[in-house]
Order: structure tokens, then C-alpha cells, then sequence
């Protein structure tokens, strides 16, 4: 067994990056995936031996390392079987953290960036602070650009969003701050129960030297010990809220206002936490201030994040594709008709991951306009509400609105639930959604 074998799980993006970085380092590298059509097939190391198809476990065994994909449960069979052999398992962001601590690129500052929701927002907030502020930064893991193809010797702050998967399988980063922003129910179809989703969370604290945490959501309380903690949230402690003489809304630190809530692009409650956030991590790698208030004030937020698309019939049609779980369609939803004249239509369903929806009920009973379901499990959330219509897919829903809709209404797709039973990926999905939207015909106004 040769210390250079290598085994990559999983081809894609994340699997190509951890390829070429292995490569680099003169590994000897096999790659494994289920699929028959892996992504990134095209752009493989014609060097390198694929594998298809089920996974060999005895093959697998005979690997002293295996890097896997955060799409492959740990309890699959076929590695509970090589770890059992002795293999080790680790995923993209260990071989980033250990690359990491190469002397060039060990002088860079890491932020990372955990939560159920929110974690791409904040982490390309303080991306672009940190380039508003002049300093060379790279930004991406779990968001964008995998983590091992951001590293350069030049960089002098790395910013990454982590998944619980990618926490799962990473030991050793050495952070100058992580984050919880926050916990809610997700992939229950891959972990035992919610404790056990939060607890591969909490790791990103143990890899970390400061902690910042949302005091507002119990879960996300560091219980590791000695390491410094500080915290956001909606009261006036800390990175939180203030009113100020003109009885506006503000950011502030540690009691002193920062900025007005109304100057912020970003609309939402959900998304002054995440300003707050973004401000408390810049602070703990000393960005300046300026620049971190100059961001907030003109950065407009992601593709598929309640992202605009048109006025169509007179109807506002917003793209929250990215809303894959239940927590970040509430956060959508609520407060949503405050904004409008009309009604509003809303589009959800996809994989549902096995999660109850009986938490969107509330919400699904103040909508006034279709509530449209598709998908795997669009007759499991339809069930939640009598006014819910079946229908077959995306194409059907946004007909029945645009014939259906008025001038003043808003059209939103916030699926709550993953994209993977239609669509290779949520950027998939929305991008289906945005070319029906512009396709409709420009009429109304
Ligand atoms: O769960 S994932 O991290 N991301 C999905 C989610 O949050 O629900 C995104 C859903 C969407 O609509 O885009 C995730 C799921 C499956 C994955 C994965 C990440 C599968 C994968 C890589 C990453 O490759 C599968 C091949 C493994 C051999």
C-alpha cells in the first residue's frame, strides 16, 4: 500500500479542485463516483483513473486516504468498511487546512462561515467589505470557488463557507474566527436526528480561535471553552440593534449606532443579523470600519436570493431558488405582503429531505394568492394548506400565475426544499425560472 494512493469520492467541482491540488503534490490519484455522467468528467487529468458506478468496497479499502465528497454520507456502507481497514477519511476543506499551514500560505488570516441559513450572504458581504477595505482576499468553499482553488501565496484573508457535511470530515483549520449564524431543521435525510446536524456544526468552533455566535438562537452557543466569544442578536448588546434620536433602526456596536437599517439594500430582518454578523467577523480581522459601512450600504445581495427578476403582467417575480430548507422560505415569506399592494403567489417543492412542513402552515394561511407545489414532495407541503394546488413542474406554475395574477401582486419561487429530484443544483432551478419569467410576454406595469 503505497503512501501516494489516493482516492477521490465524487467528481464535480469540488472533487476536480481536490484532483488537481493532490496532483500538485505529486499523489498518485484514482477518483471514484456513482454516477454515470459525473460533472467535470471533461475537465479530468486524462491521467487519472475514473471509476463508475456503485462503490467497491474492497477497492476502496486498499487506499491509505480517501477524500471524500460532501454529497457521500459517511455511514454509506462501503466506507464505514475502508474506515473500519484502517483508511483515513478526510474531506476538501482538511486538505485546504492542512495546505494551509504550508509556510506560503500560512500567513493568511480564515474566516469561516456555518449556518442553516444566511452563510452565503454573509460570506460574500464580508468578501466584498474585505475587497472595499484593500485586502486581498479569496472567497468560496462551500459558495462559488472551492476552497483548495482560492489558494495562492499572495492571498491575505481566505473567507469560507462550510456545510455541516464539509465539517464533518475537517480536523485540523486554524481560524482566526468561525460563526453559527444559525440552526434550523435540514438533511434530516442524512443525519440520525437535528442534535446530530447541529453537533457536526459546532466543529467549525473547535477549529477556531474566536467565536462568534447568534445570541438569539440557543444551538449556535459555543460549548467549547477558553476561546474568546462574542455574539450578535436583535438587542442592544454586543453587535445588535439601537434606536437612534430619529427613532430609526440601527447597527450598532456595543450600544454605539453604525448605520441605519434604512440604508441598507438588503431587506429583511433576517438580513440585519446577517450585516451584524459580517461587522463582528470584519472587526475580529480588523477591517476597516469605513469600508465594512460603505459595503453595507450598497451591496444589493446573491443570484437566487430573493433576487428580482421582472415586472411582468404587472406582477413582481422574485427568484429564492436557494431556499432549500423550510427556515429560509419562512424567512422570505414573513413580512413579504407588508411590502406589496397585491397579493401574493408563491412556488414551492423539490426534495424535501424529509423534513415536516407543518412549520410553514402559518405562514402558507396569510398568502392570499396560488400556492402552487411541484416536485418529489410538493403533495406533502400542499398538504398544509387547502388552497394549495398540485402542479407538474415550474413551467406549469408560472402560466397559472401570470393568467391568473394581477398588477400589484408578487410572484415568488422559495421552494423550501432542494432542487436534486429536477434539477442538477438550485442555480439550475432558478435559472429555469428566471428564462419562464422572461419569456412572459413584458406587458402591465
Ligand atoms: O446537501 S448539499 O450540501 N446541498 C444541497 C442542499 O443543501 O440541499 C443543495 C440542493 C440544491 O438544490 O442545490 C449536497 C447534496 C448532494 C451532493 C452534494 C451536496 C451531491 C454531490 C456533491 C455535493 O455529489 C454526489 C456524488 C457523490 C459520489
Amino acid at each position: 500500500m503505497s503512501d501516494k494512493k489516493v482516492a477521490v469520492l465524487g467528481l464535480g467541482a469540488t472533487g476536480l479542485s481536490c484532483v488537481n491540488f493532490l496532483l500538485s503534490q505529486n499523489y498518485d490519484v484514482t477518483v471514484f463516483d456513482t454516477r454515470q455522467l459525473p460533472p467535470g468528467e471533461d475537465k479530468l487529468n486524462a491521467s487519472v483513473e475514473l471509476i463508475k458506478g456503485q462503490l467497491d468496497a474492497g477497492l476502496l479499502a486498499e487506499f491509505k486516504l480517501i477524500i471524500a465528497s460532501p454529497g457521500i454520507a459517511l455511514a454509506t456502507p462501503a466506507l464505514q468498511f475502508a474506515l473500519q481497514a484502517g483508511c483515513e477519511i478526510i474531506g476538501d476543506i482538511e486538505l485546504f487546512a492542512r495546505a494551509q499551514q504550508q509556510p506560503e500560505y500560512a500567513h493568511a488570516k480564515l474566516v469561516t462561515i456555518t449556518g442553516s441559513n444566511g452563510k452565503s450572504t454573509v460570506t460574500s458581504l464580508l468578501g466584498e467589505m474585505a475587497c472595499e477595505a484593500g485586502v486581498k482576499t479569496a472567497v468560496g468553499g462551500n459558495i462559488g470557488i472551492p476552497a483548495l482553488d482560492l489558494l495562492a501565496p499572495e492571498i491575505e484573508l481566505y473567507i469560507l463557507e462550510l456545510s455541516s457535511f464539509q465539517l464533518e470530515t475537517t480536523f485540523s483549520l486554524n481560524a482566526d474566527v468561525a460563526t453559527i449564524l444559525n440552526v434550523s431543521e435540514d438533511h434530516l435525510d442524512r443525519y440520525e436526528s437535528y442534535q446530530d446536524y447541529t453537533q457536526a456544526k459546532h466543529r467549525i468552533y473547535q477549529q477556531s480561535r474566536n467565536c462568534l455566535f447568534n445570541r438569539d438562537d440557543l444551538l449556535t452557543l459555543p460549548k467549547v471553552v477558553n476561546k474568546a466569544q462574542v455574539s450578535f442578536g436583535f438587542d442592544s448588546s454586543a453587535y445588535g440593534l439601537v434606536c437612534d434620536a430619529q427613532n430609526n433602526i440601527c447597527l450598532a456596536r456595543n450600544g454605539q449606532a453604525l448605520l441605519s437599517t434604512a440604508s441598507l439594500k438588503l431587506s429583511g430582518k433576517h438580513n440585519w443579523m446577517n450585516a451584524l454578523a459580517a461587522l463582528a467577523l470584519g472587526d475580529a480581522v480588523n477591517l476597516d470600519e469605513q469600508a465594512m459601512l460603505q459595503t453595507l450600504q450598497s451591496y444589493t445581495g446573491l443570484k437566487h436570493r430573493c433576487e428580482f427578476i421582472a415586472q411582468r403582467s404587472g406582477i413582481r417575480w422574485i427568484n429564492d431558488s436557494k431556499a432549500t430548507n423550510i427556515g429560509a422560505a419562512l424567512a422570505a415569506l414573513q413580512g413579504l405582503s407588508e411590502t406589496i399592494s397585491g397579493d401574493v403567489h408563491v412556488i414551492l417543492g423539490g426534495d424535501g429531505k424529509g423534513a415536516d412542513f407543518s412549520e410553514l402552515s402559518t405562514v402558507l394561511e396569510e398568502i392570499q394568492g396560488l400556492i402552487l407545489c411541484f416536485g418529489a414532495d410538493g403533495q406533502k407541503i400542499a398538504a398544509f394548506n387547502s388552497r394549495a394546488v398540485v402542479v407538474n413542474d415550474l413551467q406549469q406554475a408560472v402560466a397559472m400565475i401570470a393568467a391568473e395574477g394581477k398588477t400589484g401582486d408578487l410572484a415568488i419561487l422559495s421552494p423550501a426544499c432542494a432542487s436534486l429530484d429536477m434539477y442538477p443544483n438550485f442555480m439550475a432551478r432558478g435559472d429555469h425560472f428566471r428564462n419562464l419569467v422572461t419569456a412572459l410576454q413584458a406587458g402591465g406595469v
